[in-house]
This record gives C-alpha cells, sequence and structure tokens, in this order.
C-alpha cells in the first residue's frame, strides 16, 4: 500500500500498512486502479474533444469518480468496481465514435488496458499504483510534484463535481483535468515543466472556485451575516454533513411540511448565510456539532438521521451506522447509498421515513448561536469603513486562519493563534479549521466583527476577492496588505487551494499543522524561495513575525 494524499498520512511518511483515515490496502488499491483507468480514459476523452464529440457525460464521470478516491469520501469497494466498469464502458464508446472518423489513431498501453472482472481488481490495482506508474523514469521531485498535481486535481475535480450541479461548467476546466491526467505518464517533462502544471492546477482551481461562487450565489443569494442557532429545538430532526449546498437544497424541498427540523454538519454551516435558503425552509434551523473528526461522538449523540453528501465520512461505529445515508461520491460498505433518481436527484422519502421513526428532540436545548455570512459581498460593501478603520489605527492587521480541522493535537496551534491575537485584529476564516474557535465571543472593533466567517473551503474564492478588493481600496498590492494568512491543510481540497494562492503568488502563507508528506525537501525549497512559504512555527513566534 502506498497513500500519502493527506496530513494524517502515517508518522508523515505515507500510509503503507493501513490507512490512518481508516482505508484498507485493498480499497487504496481499487482506487488507484480507478485513477488507472481515469488516466487512459482522459487520452481517449482528449482525443474526441479534437474531433467536436462531447464529452460533458464524461466529463462529470471523471470528476465524480475522481472525488470518490479523496481522503474520508468513500470506502466502499462494490462503489470502485462500479466506477471502474464505467470508466472503461466510457473509453471503449468514445473510441467507437472516435473510429468512425479516424481508424488510424494508435492508442497508448493505458488507454487499451482490460481490467480482468473475474480476478481480484485489488490486486490488478497493485500492479497499477501510483507510486509504480508515476515513479517510473523520474527523480524523486518529479514524483512529488507529479502527486502533487494528482492530489490537487482530486480536489479541483471535486469543485468542479459541485459546481456542475449547481448548472455552472467550463469546459477549459474539464478539458485541463483530463490533460493533467494524461500528463501523468508524460516521461519528457522537466523539473520546470511540473512546477508550471502544479501551478496551473491552482489557476484552473480558481476558475472553478469562481464557477462555484456563481452556482451558490445565483441560486441561494449572496450569504448575508446570520445567526446559527447551535442549540437543538424540540422535534424530528436529519442532520446533512459535507459540502453540498445544492443537496441540502434538495433535502429541503423534499422535507418540507414533514415537521422535520434539518440542521447542518460540519462544512455546510456557512449554507445559512445564503438568504434564499433561509427565506424559503422555516425548517433549515441551525446547526449541530463542529469538526468532522469528532463525528463519531454527534453522529451518535443526533435523535436523527444523517446524510453525508461529501467528505469527511470517518468509519461509522455500529451504534449508529444504521442511521447514516450516503449520496453522490460517498460511500461505506453497508451504508445506505441513495442513488439519484430520474431528475438527478436522490429521493430523500426513506430518510424522512427513518426521522420519523427517530425520538428527535424532546427539548430546547440552552440557547447559543454564531455568526455566519461574511463572504465577499458583505465584507467589500463595507470596505470604505474598514479601511478608514484601518487609517485611524483601529484595525492593524487581519489574519486568515482557515482551512481544515483533523484529530491531531497540533492543532491547538490554531486555537492557541487567535485567542492571542491582539484586540486591534480581525480575523477571517473559513472551512472546518474554524471549529476550533468558531464559537469564541471575540467582540467588535467598531461596526466590524473581529471574527468573519467567509464560507466553506471553495469560498477561498470569496476571501481571494475581499484580499482583491480591499488592497483596491488601499491602492496597493494583496502582499503588502497587513494580512497575513495561517493555513491549515488535512486532504487534497486544501491541496487545490493552495496551489491557487501560490499562482496567485501569495507571499509569506504559513502552513501546517505538518508540511505534505508528498513535497519533497528540495520542492518545499522551491517553494519556500519564490513564495517564503513556511512551516507554522509556535503561536506566539508567528504572531510577533507577522505583526512585526
Ligand atoms: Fe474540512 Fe474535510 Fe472543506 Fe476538507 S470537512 S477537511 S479541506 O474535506 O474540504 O474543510
Ligand atoms: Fe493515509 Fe491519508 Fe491516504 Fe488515508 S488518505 S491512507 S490517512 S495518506
Amino acid at each position: 500500500m502506498f497513500c500519502e494524499q493527506c496530513e494524517q498520512t502515517a508518522s508523515g511518511q505515507g500510509c503503507h500498512q493501513w490507512g490512518a483515515c481508516g482505508k484498507s490496502p485493498e480499497i487504496n488499491a481499487i482506487q488507484d486502479l480507478l485513477v488507472y483507468c481515469l488516466r487512459g480514459l482522459a487520452e481517449v476523452r482528449l482525443r474526441a474533444k479534437e474531433l467536436n464529440i462531447p464529452t460533458r457525460e464524461i466529463d462529470v464521470f471523471i470528476c465524480e469518480s475522481i472525488f470518490a478516491t479523496m481522503t474520508n469520501v468513500n470506502f466502499n469497494k462494490k462503489s470502485f468496481a462500479e466506477y471502474i466498469k464505467q470508466a472503461i464502458a466510457h473509453r471503449e464508446n468514445l473510441k467507437t465514435k472516435i473510429q468512425e472518423t479516424n481508424t488510424s489513431i494508435q492508442w497508448s498501453a493505458l488507454a487499451n488496458y482490460q481490467p480482468d472482472y473475474t480476478e481480484s481488481l485489488s490486486l490488478q490495482g497493485e500492479n497499477a499504483s501510483l507510486k509504480f506508474i508515476t515513479q517510473s523514469g523520474s527523480n524523486v521531485d518529479i514524483f512529488s510534484l507529479k502527486l502533487t498535481v494528482i492530489y490537487g486535481i482530486k480536489g479541483v475535480a471535486s469543485y468542479n463535481f459541485h459546481a456542475q450541479e449547481l448548472g455552472e461548467e467550463d469546459e477549459k476546466n474539464y478539458d485541463f483535468i483530463a490533460e493533467a491526467l494524461v500528463a501523468l505518464d508524460n516521461q519528457d517533462l522537466t523539473l520546470n515543466d511540473w512546477v508550471n502544471l502544479a501551478l496551473k492546477v491552482g489557476e484552473i482551481n480558481l476558475k472553478t472556485m469562481e464557477l462555484l461562487d456563481a452556482g451558490h450565489t445565483k441560486t441561494y443569494g449572496h450569504p448575508v451575516p446570520t445567526t446559527v442557532p447551535l442549540n437543538p429545538r424540540t422535534g424530528k430532526a436529519i442532520l446533512v454533513s459535507g459540502h453540498d449546498i445544492r443537496q441540502l437544497a434538495e433535502i429541503l424541498k423534499q422535507t418540507a411540511n414533514t415537521g422535520i427540523t434539518v440542521y447542518t454538519h460540519g462544512e455546510l454551516l456557512p449554507a445559512h448565510g445564503y438568504p434564499l435558503l433561509k427565506q424559503q425552509y422555516s425548517h433549515f434551523y441551525g446547526h449541530y456539532g463542529t469538526a468532522w473528526q469528532n463525528q463519531t461522538k454527534d453522529f451518535a449523540k443526533f435523535p436523527g438521521p444523517v446524510i453525508v453528501t461529501t467528505n469527511c465520512l470517518m468509519p461509522p461505529h455500529e451504534n449508529y451506522e444504521d442511521k447514516l445515508f450516503s449520496i453522490g461520491p460517498v460511500g461505506y460498505p453497508g451504508m445506505t447509498h441513495l442513488d439519484a433518481t430520474t431528475d438527478g436527484m436522490p429521493d430523500f422519502t426513506s430518510v424522512i421515513q427513518k426521522a420519523l421513526s427517530m425520538p428527535g428532540f424532546t427539548e430546547d436545548g440552552e440557547p447559543k448561536q454564531v455568526m455566519v455570512g461574511f463572504a465577499r459581498n458583505t465584507v467589500l460593501n463595507v470596505a470604505d469603513t474598514v479601511v478608514e478603520a484601518v487609517k485611524q489605527g483601529k484595525i492593524r492587521h487581519f489574519f486568515l486562519v482557515g482551512g481544515c480541522d483533523g484529530a491531531k493535537p497540533d492543532r491547538n496551534y490554531y486555537t492557541e493563534f487567535v485567542e492571542k491575537v491582539p484586540e486591534d485584529c480581525v480575523v477571517l476564516t473559513l472551512a472546518c479549521g474554524k471549529f476550533r474557535f468558531f464559537d469564541r465571543e471575540m467582540g467588535m472593533i467598531g461596526e466590524i466583527p473581529r471574527l468573519m466567517d467567509v464560507g466553506q473551503c471553495n469560498d477561498a474564492y470569496s476571501a481571494i476577492q475581499i484580499a482583491v478588493g480591499l488592497a483596491k481600496a488601499f491602492n496597493m498590492g494583496v502582499n503588502e496588505l497587513p494580512l497575513s494568512m495561517i493555513l491549515s491543510w488535512y486532504e487534497q481540497k486544501a491541496v487545490a487551494v493552495l496551489l491557487t494562492l501560490l499562482y496567485l503568488g501569495i507571499q509569506d502563507i504559513r502552513l501546517g499543522p505538518t508540511l505534505p508528506a508528498f513535497i519533497s525537501p528540495n520542492v518545499f525549497q522551491l517553494l519556500s524561495q519564490k513564495y517564503n512559504l513556511q512551516a507554522i512555527a509556535t503561536p506566539d513566534e508567528d504572531l510577533a513575525a507577522c505583526l512585526g
């Protein structure tokens, strides 16, 4: 087994015996086999595109199936066997269409690969392992960059999957995903070419996050400051976890008038800031639980069913697995998966029945709340006030403390960092890393809250727009703003976001809690020379350096 795609990889050296996330060597190998098959499909898809053969269905399939290989998304061998069959079927279909116009094409071994379905797909996956394929003929730094590209592409694919659900697509993004998958087999690329390709992943991810932002804001309005109850209210309940706001909207639609209250979990907290969702559904009420790594406790306690729409899913405990439902790319053996019906959305009747059969909350909890909705529109609407506060010395510095959470104790750095941020500084946050401090009372500086939740990890786009907007208002470059980025990473969406920030030339990012295992010392040195990317130190040292 070889996997080092996430931050919790064993001893920072890669998971070789068993995944720290709970992924078995068998699942890891079948995921690698899927990626191998997708690389062959990508080659054929690029040829089809040249011949103007429509590929949209295949592009969406590629995004969904890569999404399923991300950390904490899908642990189900059956799902991967099905994705592999579909990948080969799509590839052969496309080849037939291509053959109608061009009979002389020679396909690579990858594009001709045929799995043996009578034998173990996991065993075949071991031979097709990512490490075996990508390491051949390259040095350790090129291997490091190839991993950076494939892991970044996983993040990009997942965001494109979300964007297309909301009707936002750009064929150029799909083209690039296929090109990057094909490039993994190209032995002629130099180290520099690979650096450029990694940065291109960041560029395409920026475009992808922009599409997703457009999908959310056009469909549900621009987020507005909104109070979200953290205490439950009496009655039957459904919890929705993950990132997928389109699916959450569908669940709200199908549960309307059932008397069931819908709660968000994890990265769906910012969904409360979208005004059209809130106005339309009075049973869209509050948020339950904190970050993904606490779900075994949170899901067990929740007195209703839980729908997992995306990462981060942990292997469920017996005491609650029967009330868990997965949709889209998510899966776990034995867990009920709700497939999309003909209109493209799952039928949530079984979840509603489950909720009605479960106790729900028997009393209202002690009132507690947080604020969300400080996305680009809200913040940039008060840009003048912010600029004035900075000029008058009321605001000294901004910190973007965001990214992922995780179980490791060294992630306490982020809690401590925010606690130590001086009174005259403002903290912007996004993604699930916020759960380390999201319910702190941090007060206001004049009319500006000292803690502002920009949104989900993909709302890094919104944070970038805020930084660009403030830089414009101050008439300076983003790197000259009194702004420091203190980022925490965990999985491949965060890799894609980091590559976007580097593509934009953002300097001085502090990254933790540990550096990616897949970044070789030479590649890290290159990034630190060019962007001053650095590992987090202690909160005191980093605060002093940022404010110095
Ligand atoms: Fe967190 Fe998980 Fe959103 Fe990630 S819930 S860790 S970067 O999947 O995507 O922030
Ligand atoms: Fe290990 Fe992370 Fe890979 Fe899971 S996803 S096997 S924890 S590196």
